[in-house]
């Protein structure tokens, strides 16, 4: 063992080795963006392919915090080693249930096979899903058996991060009806398994047996996603949930891994976008790129001229 614990290599054994504190601080480093977080994912990558990474999404308050907690011990009782990476909602409206979702979730701190981690919305565009696929590669090095992914609502940011799942949990309550329109927008096409929670209201059958008649039209090439019941808060229907979830990871299906493919791609794409960018903002500071830009100011030069030549700089 190395005396310099900061050392990007010393990082990524000691997190190998299972150390919780080190894979804390690699996380943070892929949040930041740090500039060794390049060699630190080198160094774990290859112990990374092993982990069932489930996404649990759905509308807000759909109660997939107290669902994920639940599934959380019931993979435990299974002797499944448990991550769990929350990313917080940037809407308003739901910000006060992160505190909520934190007090929980705190009944497992005492367990060393279950690891917990927010992750914050900042950022841009892509900045997300790379901080999020990162986490996920680093609780894959470390051993956990199943990672769960938690985000709130369907736009864009979410089901960009969603495709890093291996499988996709559509938590939605007997209330969502109407918003089995809204969810064509994607999130059809994602789902593995639909789970309508609070089935203590009324009309969760109702939901059941309409998401069932949506779902039987079917997607061509996909496997029919189920649709369960559960109450969260009593923790009813959840190992049916955790059953089910663990037969659909133990089968090859390719559209999975059509969809990881993609999502693969797009991270290499984000990587590559954010290098450009970077370099081409370092390059406007230069001598060069600052004459560049009076000569844009003084419409001698055009845009896409500009963006030739630094691209080539
Ligand atoms: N009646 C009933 N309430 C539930 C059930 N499951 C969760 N809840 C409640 O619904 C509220 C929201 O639950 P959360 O687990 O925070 O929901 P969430 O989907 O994680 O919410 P966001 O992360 O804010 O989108 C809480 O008050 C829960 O106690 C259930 O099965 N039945
Ligand atoms: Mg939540």
């Amino acid at each position: 063992v190395s005396t310099r614990g900061g050392e990007p290599g010393d990082y990524a054994s000691r997190l190998l080795s299972g150390d919780r504190l080190a894979l804390a601080r690699v996380i943070s480093k892929f949040e930041n963006r740090d500039r060794d977080s390049g060699e630190v994912l080198r160094g774990i990558f290859q112990k990374t392919g092993r982990a069932r990474v489930w996404g649990i999404t759905g509308p807000p308050g759909a109660g997939k915090s107290t669902l994920v907690d639940q599934m959380v011990r019931r993979l435990r009782s299974r002797g499944l080693q448990v991550a769990v990476v929350a990313i917080d909602p940037s809407s308003p409206f739901t910000g006060g249930a992160i505190l909520g979702d934190r007090i929980r979730m705190q009944d497992h701190s005492s367990d060393p096979g279950v690891f917990i981690r927010s992750l914050g919305t900042r950022g841009k565009q892509g900045g997300l899903s790379h901080a999020t696929l990162e986490t996920v590669l680093a609780l894959d090095a470390a051993g956990y058996d199943v990672v769960l992914v938690e985000t709130a609502g369907v736009g864009q940011t979410e089901l960009e991060v969603l495709g890093l799942a291996q499988l996709v949990l559509v938590v939605l309550v007997p209330e969502s009806g109407d918003s089995v329109q809204m969810m064509k927008a994607g999130l059809l096409e994602i789902a593995d398994l639909f789970v309508v929670n609070k089935s203590d209201r009324p009309d969760a059958d109702r939901l059941v047996q309409h998401l069932s008649g949506v779902l039987d039209l079917g997607t061509p090439g996909r496997r029919r996603p189920e649709v369960l019941k559960s109450q969260a808060t009593a923790g009813t229907g959840v190992d049916e949930l955790v059953s089910h979830l663990l037969q659909l990871a133990s089968e090859d299906d390719p559209e999975r891994r059509r969809r990881n493919r993609e999502f693969l791609k797009s991270e290499v794409l984000h990587i590559l976008t954010e290098r450009l960018q970077n370099s081409v903002r370092q390059a406007f500071e230069t001598s060069s790129g600052i004459d560049i830009l009076s000569q844009l100011e003084s419409r001698q030069m055009d845009p896409i001229t500009a963006a030739d030549l630094l691209a080539g700089s």
